[in-house]
C-alpha cells in the first residue's frame, strides 16, 4: 500500500476521534469498467470499490448513515470509515455521486458548478471534501474551483487515477486513500490536486503524462505536501490562507463561453489569428506563445496588428508559455511588441488556470475591461508568483543556526502571546512584523493546542484578534481539548470576538441534525453540545475553560518553550491533534 501511515487492518479503538469528509464522485477512470463501447465510468462506487477494502473499510457499524445535500434536498448516505491513521483519527465518509458520471473530456463549466454548489451546501458539515475526477481535464477543473471559492477554510482535493480501481495494478487506492486522509487530517483550506503521492495546488497543476502514474506536475510552485513512509510532510510555509474577513462564499458561474485559447507555431498566419478573434462575442483569449513570451511579428508587424486591432475591441489577450516551465515577461522585442498592442502578461500561468480565471473575472459583475487585465496580471489564488518578492534571508543551514532560529520563533511566540493576552495591538503588530517567519507565529499552538487565535477570542481586546484574521491566522483550528476559538469566545461571553469570528467564517459543530446516528465520536473532556473534531485527538487536555483567564491563562506561560510538551513541539504543522489554522 503506498500510503504508509494507515496500518492496514489495525484493530480500531473506539476512542479515536472521526473526522468527516464528503467524496464526490464525478467520474473519471478509476470508476470505469470496461463495456463493449470502451471504459465507462460505474455507479455504486462506495459499495463496489471503497466497501471491500480494508484500508477503506475498518468493519465497524455498517449502519451509520450521514447527510449530506444535493440541489437544497437533504441526502441520507451509507457511510464507511478508514481505521485509523497515524494520526490517530478515523476518517468517517459517504460518496455523493453526479449523474451521470462523466469522463472529464466532456466535463463543462456546468460540471463545476454543480461541484462548487455541492460544495458550498455541505460545507458545514464535513472537515474536509475529496473530488474525484478524470484525469484529461483535472488540472482545468482544479484551476476554475480554486476561482470560484473565495475564502475557502478547509480542504478540497481533487483527484483521480490512470488505472481504474477495479483494475488488478492500479493508482487508484493511493491517490484516493491519500487524498481522504489529507482532506480529514490538516486543515490546507485550498484547492488541491492529490497525486502520486504528491499534494499540488490545483490551480499551478498540469497534465504530463498520459499514461505514467506520475500524471501530473506543478512546475511553477513547489508541492504543498509530500507523502512519504513516515507521514505527510506538509510545507505549511506555502500554504494559503484567507486574510480578509470574510466567510466561504462560491462565485456560481464562469464564462467560458466567450474566451478561446490559441497556441502559436511558425508561419501561423495573421488571418488565422485574426478569424479567432472575430468569433461573435468574444471577449477573451489565451495566447500560448514561444518561451518568454514571443510571437512572430508576421510581415510588417501584421500578427501584431491584429492583436492591437482585437485589444481595441475590448478582447482581452493574455501571453502565456508554450513552455512548461518559467514565465513571459517583455524582455525580447517581439514580446515587448506584444505588450505595446495592449497583451496582458500572464507570468508563469499555466494555460488552465489562464483560462479558467478569465472565465471568472469575465463572469463577475462590474469589473471593467481595467480591472480585468490588472486581475489577470496579479495573483488572486496563489495561482501565479507575485512579482515582488519579500526580503528573505535564508537561515544558514547549519545545526547551530537552526536551533537559534528555532528558539528566536519560540520566544517571539510567548511574547506574543503575553501581547494578546494584554490587548497589546501594537506589541502584537511589531512582533508580527519583526519576525520573517511570523506566518509560523500565527500557525503556532501552545501545549494545550491554542493557538493565537483561542487565545485572542478569549483576551481582552477584539482589534488584536481582528488584526491576526486580517493576516491569515485560522479560525477553524481546535485545540487539544477539541474547542475551536469561537466556543471559547462564546464560553468568555466576548461578543465582539464572537461577531468577528462568525465573520470570517468560523462555526460551530453542532451535530443536531446527525443525532441519534451516532457517528460522531466527541473526543475525551469535550463538550458533548459542540462536537469536538479535529485536534481534540488522543492526548487531548480535557475541554478548555470556558473562562478568559482559565482558557488563556496558562497560554503565554504555557508555550513549551524547548517543544519537550506532550504532543511534541508546540508546532501545529505537523498534526491536525496539535492544533492548525485555516479558515471559510
Ligand atoms: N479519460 C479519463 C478521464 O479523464 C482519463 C482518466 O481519468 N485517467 O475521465
Amino acid at each position: 500500500m503506498g500510503v504508509p501511515f494507515v496500518l492496514e487492518g489495525m484493530k480500531s479503538e473506539a476512542n479515536y476521534p472521526e473526522s468527516r469528509v464528503l467524496i464526490i464522485m464525478t467520474g473519471g477512470t478509476i470508476c470505469m469498467q470496461p463495456s463493449a463501447d470502451g471504459l465507462v465510468p460505474m455507479t455504486g462506487f462506495l459499495e463496489k470499490a471503497m466497501a471491500p477494502r480494508p484500508s477503506f473499510n475498518d468493519n465497524s457499524d455498517p449502519s451509520v448513515k450521514i447527510h449530506a445535500y444535493k440541489n437544497g434536498v437533504k441526502l441520507t448516505l451509507d457511510s464507511l470509515r478508514t481505521p485509523p491513521s497515524a494520526y490517530s483519527r478515523h476518517i468517517r465518509y459517504g460518496v455523493l455521486e453526479f449523474q451521470p458520471l462523466l469522463d472529464s473530456s466532456s466535463i463543462s463549466s456546468t460540471g463545476w458548478t454543480e461541484i462548487a454548489m455541492t460544495i458550498k451546501e455541505n460545507y458545514h458539515i464535513f472537515d474536509g471534501f475529496v473530488i474525484l475526477h478524470g484525469t484529461d481535464s483535472l488540472a482545468y477543473t482544479a484551476s476554475a474551483l480554486s476561482f470560484m471559492m473565495s475564502n475557502l477554510g478547509k480542504p478540497v482535493i481533487l483527484t483521480g487515477s490512470q488505472a481504474s480501481i477495479f483494475a488488478l495494478q492500479s493508482d487508484a487506492v493511493d491517490n484516493l486513500l491519500g487524498s481522504l486522509i489529507i482532506a480529514g487530517t490538516f486543515v490546507i483550506p485550498e484547492v488541491c490536486l492529490f497525486f502520486h503521492h504528491t499534494l499540488f495546488r490545483g490551480n499551478r497543476t498540469t497534465k504530463v503524462s498520459a499514461s505514467s502514474f506520475e500524471a501530473f506536475d506543478s512546475p511553477n510552485c513547489a508541492p504543498l505536501a509530500k507523502v512519504t513512509s513516515l507521514g505527510v510532510d506538509v510545507n505549511w510555509g506555502l500554504v494559503r490562507r484567507p486574510t480578509s474577513i470574510a466567510g466561504f462564499q462560491v462565485t456560481k458561474y464562469l464564462d467560458t463561453a466567450h474566451v478561446a485559447c490559441l497556441r502559436i507555431f511558425p508561419g501561423i498566419k495573421p488571418e488565422m489569428v485574426d478569424s479567432v478573434l472575430r468569433v461573435p462575442d468574444l471577449r477573451g483569449l489565451i495566447l500560448e506563445t514561444f518561451g518568454m513570451g514571443n510571437a512572430p511579428g508576421g510581415v510588417d508587424g501584421s500578427l501584431t496588428k491584429v492583436i492591437r486591432a482585437a485589444v481595441e475591441r475590448g478582447i482581452v489577450v493574455v501571453n502565456v508559455s508554450q513552455c512548461t516551465n518559467g514565465f513571459v515577461s517583455p524582455v525580447y522585442a517581439p514580446a515587448t511588441a506584444l505588450g505595446r498592442a495592449g497583451v496582458v502578461f500572464g507570468h508563469d500561468l499555466t494555460t488552465e488556470a489562464a483560462l479558467t480565471k478569465l472565465s471568472y473575472l469575465l463572469a463577475l459583475p462590474g469589473l471593467t475591461y481595467e480591472d480585468v487585465t490588472a486581475k489577470m496580471a496579479q495573483s488572486l489564488r496563489g495561482e501565479m508568483t507575485e512579482m515582488t518578492l519579500p526580503s528573505f534571508s535564508h537561515p544558514a543551514g547549519t545545526l547551530d543556526t537552526a536551533v537559534n532560529r528555532l528558539t528566536a520563533a519560540e520566544t517571539a511566540f510567548t511574547a506574543l502571546g503575553y501581547a494578546i493576552r494584554n490587548g497589546e495591538l501594537r506589541t502584537v503588530r511589531e512582533i508580527l512584523e519583526g519576525d520573517e517567519f511570523n506566518h509560523q507565529l500565527l500557525k503556532r499552538a501552545d501545549y494545550a493546542g491554542n493557538t493565537v487565535v483561542h487565545l485572542a477570542a478569549v483576551g481582552p481586546e477584539p482589534l488584536v484578534l481582528r488584526e491576526l484574521l486580517t493576516r491569515g491566522a485560522g479560525v477553524h483550528s481546535r485545540n487539544r481539548a477539541g474547542n475551536t476559538p469561537l466556543y471559547l469566545a462564546e464560553k468568555a461571553g466576548n461578543a465582539e470576538c464572537v461577531r468577528l469570528l462568525k465573520e470570517a467564517g468560523a462555526h460551530l459543530w453542532l451535530d443536531n441534525e446527525l443525532k441519534g446516528e451516532g457517528s460522531r465520536m466527541p473526543s475525551r473532556g469535550a463538550s458533548r453540545a459542540v462536537s469536538p473534531d479535529r485536534g481534540g485527538g488522543r492526548g487531548a487536555a480535557g475541554a478548555a475553560p470556558p473562562s478568559a483567564a482559565a482558557a488563556t491563562g496558562a497560554a503565554p506561560a504555557a508555550v513549551d518553550p524547548k517543544g519537550t510538551a506532550e504532543g511534541g513541539s508546540g508546532e501545529v504543522e505537523a498534526v491536525v491533534g496539535k492544533g492548525d489554522a485555516g479558515r471559510d
